[in-house]
């Protein structure tokens, strides 16, 4: 059996989960369930980020012990993900002892390689971005305070003893790595990002300790009581403690290099720099993809925790459903490029995409097939039917596939919604009302027949975008939901009815929505 193992970011659990951190959930969760359904081995990992100042400083202010405040926020992300029907099979936390061990091998693995090393450290450090700044990268005005390149918020001067992780020395690997292997970094705009940066810049080692003087909340470093793992160290590598790293057999074996990392373009460097040449140090292979997705913005600002402007999931699911939302999320903007949310924007995808050319198809072919056939579909009846409609239907998971691949979700969707559209105007064209009223009894049956496939098709394809909506239509369809995500699916056949079936209309899967939001 094929094997694909895909990742989320491990969130910083300083603070409830917004948008931002749905949006590459729900992505990650359809890309497993579509896998799943093609008959893939899926390990889907996701969890929480609990190390560092940010963490340390928030517990701080909420009056609670780091792990306390960790232990409470972590739980809040699971939450969410049960509600958005998130499918994950593994969730880590880099408090877990699995995930403090492996961090501590790594330590001791790569000092023995002659990968670290101790010293002196002056410069300039981003909090929120738990990142350090080299002075060529953010300005040289000294009249004017020291902002982070990133999220421009203002830098603290930092001098300390510290350990360093020699990135230089595998720049040049790194660089060869990129330009020999295109569908490393995805898309193609960050590919670039990352490859500029590497040819104009000389790597600064990685500093990857911080004293315990400053900050205690962290992974101690095993060779030196004195001093806690860098936040980004320790969380980086999840992606191997998660799969029993230092142990070679097992999840790791079968599942290392991870087939993909998604993640936000803010974090791009920490996956695309960092993380490769940790692996490279340890003799392991990178990442078959990192694809770094773009933004929610609100007001043209990045939706941010720390920014305060984040538009709660909860508060959209409870207004427009859980499905509306996956859909929304994935179909309103490519993968790769910012976004805006607006309450108008999902409650149009709604009523046109959701309630119109789904929901309408769906209800009319049933209402067709209980007014003609009192509700029952034959077998075979759609058995000759050689037209676009079923050539589109059955190349659907094929096309779904390549599609999620380069992760162009968007791009699926549209491809499902063509079929669905072609259905539609199926009904239009062939107008079954006619046929029946002209006793085209044969025509009449492949027709309704051949809609019934078609929907059967449609509700198998949107079940990895959509499942609770997938399942109401499979259900109105008469059908079994185990068989829903069977993993036959990778060989769409036409002509699935093999008994009769009733069907079961029930109430519209998407009830159109009659207000217009601002
Ligand atoms: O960076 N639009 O955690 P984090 C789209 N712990 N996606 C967004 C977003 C927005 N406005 N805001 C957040 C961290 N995200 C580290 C990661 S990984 C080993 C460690 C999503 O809680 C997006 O995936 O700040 C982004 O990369 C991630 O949340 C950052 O989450």
């Amino acid at each position: 059996m094929k094997k694909y193992y895909l990742t989320t970011p491990l969130y910083y659990v300083n603070a409830r989960p917004h948008i931002g951190h749905s949006y590459t959930t729900v992505a990650a969760d359809a890309l497993a369930r579509l896998k799943r359904m093609l008959g893939y081995e899926v390990l889907f990992l996701t969890g929480t980020d609990e190390h560092g100042q940010k963490i340390e400083r928030a517990s701080k202010e909420a009056g609670k012990t780091p792990l306390a405040f960790a232990d409470e926020l972590s739980a809040e992300f699971k939450k969410l993900w049960e509600v958005l029907g998130i499918s994950y099979d593994d969730f880590i936390r880099t408090t877990e002892k699995r995930h403090t061990d492996a961090v501590k091998h790594v330590w001791i693995a790569m000092e023995k390689a002659g990968q670290i090393h101790r010293q002196k450290y002056e410069g300039w450090y981003c909090t929120p971005c738990e990142a350090f700044w080299p002075a060529r990268e953010i300005g040289h005005d000294d009249a004017k305070p020291k902002v982070c390149p990133q999220c421009n918020r203002g830098l603290e001067e930092i001098q300390e003893d510290n350990y360093f992780f020699a990135l230089a020395k595998h720049q040049d690997w790194l660089i060869q790595y990129i330009e020999a292997h295109p569908g490393f970094i995805l898309p193609e705009s960050r590919r670039n990002e990352t490859l500029g940066f590497l040819k104009n810049n000389t790597l600064n080692d990685l500093c990857i300790s911080r004293p315990k003087s400053r900050l205690s909340w962290g992974i101690e470093v095993p060779i030196s009581a004195d001093h806690v793992t860098y936040v980004w160290f320790d969380a980086l590598i999840n992606y191997i403690s998660a799969l029993g790293y230092p142990a070679t057999g097992g999840r790791m074996q079968r599942f290392w290099p991870a087939d993909v990392h998604l993640i936000g373009k803010d974090i791009l460097r920490p996956h695309t720099v960092y993380w490769p040449i940790m692996l490279h140090a340890l003799g392991l292979e990178p990442p078959k993809m990192v694809f770094a997705h773009g933004w929610w913005m609100v007001d043209q600002a990045k939706m941010s925790k720390s920014l305060g402007n984040v538009v709660n999931p909860v508060d959209v699911v409870k207004e427009y459903g859980i499905d509306a939302y996956r859909y929304f999320l994935l179909r309103e903007v490519p993968f790769g490029s910012d976004g805006t949310y607006s309450d108008a924007a999902i409650t149009l995808r709604y009523n046109v995409d959701l309630a119109n050319d789904l929901g309408n198809l769906t209800h009319r072919t049933l209402s067709m097939m209980e007014k003609y056939y009192g509700g029952v579909i034959a077998p075979d009846g759609a058995a000759d039917a050689d037209h676009a409609l079923r050539k589109a239907a059955e190349a659907l998971p094929q096309t779904l596939e390549a599609a999620c691949d380069r992760m162009m979700f968007h791009e699926a969707l549209a491809e499902i919604w063509t079929v669905i559209t072609l259905a539609n105007r199926y009904i239009d064209d062939s107008a079954p009302w006619a046929l029946k009223k002209q006793g085209k009894d044969a025509e009449l049956m492949r027709v309704m027949s051949s809609l019934c496939e078609a929907l059967r098709v449609i509700a198998q394809a949107v079940w990895p975008f959509m499942p609770a909506s997938a399942a109401k239509i499979w259900h109105q369809l008469g059908l079994e939901e185990p068989d829903l995500v069977s993993p036959s699916f990778a060989k769409v056949r036409w002509n699935y009815f093999r008994q009769p079936t009733l069907v079961r209309k029930g109430d519209p899967v998407f009830p159109r929505r009659e207000t217009i939001l601002k």
